[in-house]
């Protein structure tokens, strides 16, 4: 799948992989202090570009972190760096750091913003498989400490409930609130399914604002289906007919286990599959690599 001239983008120049490497003074390493984004491309087309590059530019402006690129030129960058390693399926991490400063956490010390571009494979999240799940002890954010829709690159609290996820012997830990309601996966977002109904927790529950979460709820309604977004209790969830996972690494990811009950069937359900199907029907109408 890749070129063995794999090279990363970091501030404008390209290296080869191994060469890759940024300083052990920059903020994002020292303090996780930056914002990153994960983005896909299928068949040769960057799925929802606009969307991604808007909301880094958000996360950024939150952390009052000045980006030294366009939004146009920030794109231009993604797509070379894809057309230079000569991917069509592809899987980007967008990474903007605060920069090199002094051992500090001052960031006005730092006098650069590093931007970072990788395109490598990656394959699905649960590579094909259902997920399973626990309720972690580790929430999620609360909206005053580091606000879950903010993508930083802090990620302890996540990993944290991810390594729940291995002790456990399921592949995905399911976060609650700070009030105790289901608010995502460690890297998706999560939907129930309730006599015909799908349900969300809102942007209010302290999510990420899931950019694959917005194209299932427009999926579903141009199918007819009616969409909710409120909150969802775990009882809710272990008594939901169906439940699935979206996000850029995982897609749409049946949920069929929690806390060892199973969800509805223990099978991906219907709507669940059909949402699938016409997932991988647009998928590829992004932004074309090549012009
Ligand atoms: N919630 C959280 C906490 C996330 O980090 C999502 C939901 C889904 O959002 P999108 O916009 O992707 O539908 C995310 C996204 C990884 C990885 O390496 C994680 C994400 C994205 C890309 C890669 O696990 N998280």
């Amino acid at each position: 799948m890749l070129s063995k001239e794999f090279e990363v983008y970091i501030d404008g120049k390209y290296y080869p992989k191994k060469e890759a490497k940024i300083s052990v003074f920059d903020h994002g390493f020292l303090y996780g202090d930056g914002v990153f984004e994960g983005i896909r491309a299928y068949e040769g087309c960057v799925f929802k570009l606009n969307e991604h590059i808007n909301r880094l530019y958000e996360s950024a402006k939150s952390i009052e972190l000045i980006i030294p690129l366009s939004k146009a030129e920030f794109k231009n960058a993604i797509i070379e760096t894809l057309n230079r390693n000569k991917l069509k399926d592809a899987y980007i991490r967008v990474v903007v750091s605060r920069g090199i400063g002094t051992l500090g956490l001052n960031p006005t010390l730092c006098p650069k913003a590093s931007i970072i571009i990788i395109a490598d494979y990656l394959a699905p999240l649960f590579e094909g498989k259902n997920a399973t799940a626990i309720i972690a002890f580790t929430r999620r954010n609360s909206v005053t400490a580091i606000n879950p829709m903010i993508k930083s690159l802090n990620y302890l609290n996540n990993i944290l409930a991810r390594i729940e996820a291995n002790k456990a012997g399921v592949n995905e830990a399911l976060m609650l609130n700070q009030n105790g309601t289901v608010c995502e996966g460690t890297g998706d977002n999560i939907f129930i399914v309730k006599a015909g109904v799908i349900i969300t927790p809102p942007p209010s529950a302290a999510i990420l604002l899931g950019i694959t979460r917005q194209v299932v709820i427009d999926l579903a309604e141009k199918e007819g289906i009616k969409v909710v977004e409120r909150s969802i209790t775990v009882h809710e969830l272990y008594n939901a007919d169906e439940s699935f996972f979206t996000g850029t690494a995982a897609e749409i990811a049946p949920l069929v286990n929690v806390d060892g009950k199973l969800i509805g069937t223990g099978k991906p359900g219907p709507v669940t599959t059909m949402l699938i199907d016409n997932f991988k029907k647009i998928r590829k109408r992004g932004t074309p690599i090549y012009s």
